[in-house]
């Protein structure tokens, strides 16, 4: 039995979107944040002490692209995700793992230095804008990044849509929505993604 422990104001919406497309039967458990104090994270109350943890038996994982690309290994029966063999695989590995591999860490950095060391962050800000521009290209010839068809990666960094409800800023809420600010083919990609969550969003993430 799969369950997610689940907060609307973290990445695990990431999760919780991805579960309800792949139809996968699972227990919600919905557990309060508690901000971090001095720097010390992995301290929520959930069995990892973060947000997402999916508990599948005895596994137990709380990298939220490692839990998108489990799901859809695991369980997705070929949906969502170009075959091994596909041409278009390692390009759609590549993107699920690009938001918090190379975007995170500099949104992260920027926030956390944009007060103590604004020069810091103003460069760090430009390097993302580096980043960002990397995949507004990709995204300059097709509606979606990987190939012509709507994909898991987007699982592993597109909640934006769905974090506007709970008011969370864009800049803060997820890599994906870097995407947004500053380039016309994202945004164009991040309205396919608020279509395609429509009939999702009743659930009240
Ligand atoms: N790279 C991780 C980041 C996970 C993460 O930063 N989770 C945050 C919420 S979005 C969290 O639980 N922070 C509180 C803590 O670590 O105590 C992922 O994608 O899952």
């Amino acid at each position: 039995m799969i369950t997610l422990y689940h907060n609307p104001q973290t990445r695990s919406l990431r999760i919780r979107w991805l579960l309800e497309e792949l139809s996968l039967e699972h227990t919600l458990k919905t557990v309060e944040f508690v901000p971090p104090v001095d720097g010390k994270i992995f301290t929520q109350n959930t069995p990892t002490g973060r947000f997402p943890t999916l508990v599948d038996g005895e596994i137990v994982l709380c990298e939220s692209g490692a839990i998108a690309q489990y799901l859809i290994e695991r369980y997705g029966q070929g949906r969502l995700a170009p075959a091994l063999d596909s041409p278009l695989r390692g390009q759609y590995l590549q993107w699920m793992h690009f938001p918090e591999g190379t975007l995170n860490p500099y949104i992260n950095a920027i926030q956390r230095f944009k007060d103590e060391s604004p020069t810091v962050a103003v460069s760090l800000s430009h390097e993302l804008d580096i980043a960002v521009g990397y995949c507004d290209r990709a995204l300059s010839q097709q509606p979606y990044i990987v190939g012509s068809e709507f994909s898991g990666r987007y699982h592993a960094g597109g909640e934006s849509p769905l974090s506007q409800p709970h008011g969370i800023t864009q800049r803060k809420a997820s890599p994906h929505c870097c995407l947004l600010r500053s380039s016309t083919n994202s945004s164009r990609a991040c309205s396919c993604l608020a279509s395609r969550i429509e009939r999702i969003q009743p659930l009240n993430f």
